[in-house]
C-alpha cells in the first residue's frame, strides 16, 4: 500500500514572505499512519520546491501510488483540484484524497467539481485516514464507504457525508512524525533559521470528562 502525499503549490505572496513554511498537516498524518502500519509513505512539498504540473507528472509516474492525498485552504483548493486531477489521469485506480479546511466545509461543491476526486476527509484526519487507509488495504473499499465515519464522497450525482467523526480524544496518542519534513527546505527569513509549526491549539471537546 504506497501512500503519497502532496502539498499543492499554491503561492499566495502573503505569510511567505517570511520564509518557507513546513506544512504541519503532513507531519500528524504520517506519524498516525506510520503508528498504524502503514509506512510506505511519501510526502512531496509541490509549493515549496514550486513544482510545475509537468515535474509533479514525473512524480507521480515515479511513485505509482495506490492512495494520493492532498491539503487545501480555500485559496489553494484549485490547485489541489487540479493536483488529484492530473493524479486520476495517471493513475486511474489509485484512490484520491482531500482534506484540510476547505474540503472539511465546503465538501459538496468540491465534489461536484472535482467529480475525480473519491473521497474528502473532514476534519482532523489523523484517525479518520487510518480507516480509511485500513479500508483500501483490505479491500473493503469502496464498498464500505458509507460506514467510515468523517469523510465525503461522490454516489453518482448525489454527495454523500457519513457521520462526523469524533474529534482526537487522546491528545497524548498523537504522534506527528516530523521526518517526514525535508527541514533544510524551511528558513524563517527574518532570523534565517530553521522553523518549525508544532499544533497547540488542540482541545478535549468541552463537552468530555476531560474538557471540564
Ligand atoms: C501554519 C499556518 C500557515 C503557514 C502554512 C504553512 C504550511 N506550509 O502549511 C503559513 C504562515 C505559510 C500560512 C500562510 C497562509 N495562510 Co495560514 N494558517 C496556518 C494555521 C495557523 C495553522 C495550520 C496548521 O498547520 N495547522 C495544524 C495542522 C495539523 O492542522 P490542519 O492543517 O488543519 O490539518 C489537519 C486537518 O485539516 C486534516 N488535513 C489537512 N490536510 C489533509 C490532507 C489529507 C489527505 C487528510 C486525510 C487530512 C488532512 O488533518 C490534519 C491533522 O488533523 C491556520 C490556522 C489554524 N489554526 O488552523 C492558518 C490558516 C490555514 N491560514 C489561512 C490563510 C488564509 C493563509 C494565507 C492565504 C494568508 C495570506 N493571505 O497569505 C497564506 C497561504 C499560504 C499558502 N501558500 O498556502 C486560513 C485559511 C482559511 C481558509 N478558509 O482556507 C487559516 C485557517 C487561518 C484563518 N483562520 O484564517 N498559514
Amino acid at each position: 500500500m504506497r501512500i503519497l502525499l502532496m502539498h499543492p503549490n499554491y503561492h499566495s505572496g502573503g505569510a511567505e514572505i517570511a520564509g518557507n513554511w513546513p506544512p504541519a498537516w503532513v507531519a500528524y498524518l504520517a506519524g498516525a499512519l506510520k503508528s498504524a502500519g502503514f509506512d510506505d509513505l511519501r510526502f512531496v512539498d509541490a509549493m515549496t520546491n514550486d513544482l510545475s504540473e509537468d515535474q509533479v507528472r514525473d512524480i507521480l509516474r515515479d511513485e505509482k501510488p495506490d492512495i494520493i492525498g492532498c491539503t487545501a485552504i480555500t485559496p489553494s483548493i484549485y490547485k489541489a483540484e487540479r493536483l488529484l486531477e492530473i493524479a486520476k489521469e495517471m493513475h486511474p485506480d489509485a484512490v484520491t484524497v482531500l482534506g484540510g479546511i476547505h474540503a472539511t466545509f465546503m465538501y459538496n461543491q468540491v465534489l461536484t467539481e472535482a467529480p475525480w476526486i473519491d473521497a474528502i476527509v473532514r476534519g482532523e484526519g489523523e484517525e479518520i485516514i487510518v480507516d480509511l487507509v485500513r479500508a483500501i488495504d483490505e479491500r473493503r473499499w469502496p464498498q464500505c464507504r458509507k460506514d467510515i465515519k468523517g469523510i465525503a464522497y461522490r454516489d453518482g450525482d448525489r454527495v454523500i457525508a457519513t457521520a462526523a467523526a469524533p474529534t482526537v480524544k487522546n491528545l497524548d496518542a498523537i504522534a506527528p512524525d516530523w521526518g517526514v519534513l525535508q527541514w533544510d527546505k524551511y528558513i524563517y527569513i527574518p532570523m534565517n533559521a530553521r522553523v518549525a509549526i508544532p499544533n497547540m491549539a488542540r482541545l478535549p471537546d468541552p463537552r468530555s470528562k476531560e474538557g471540564r
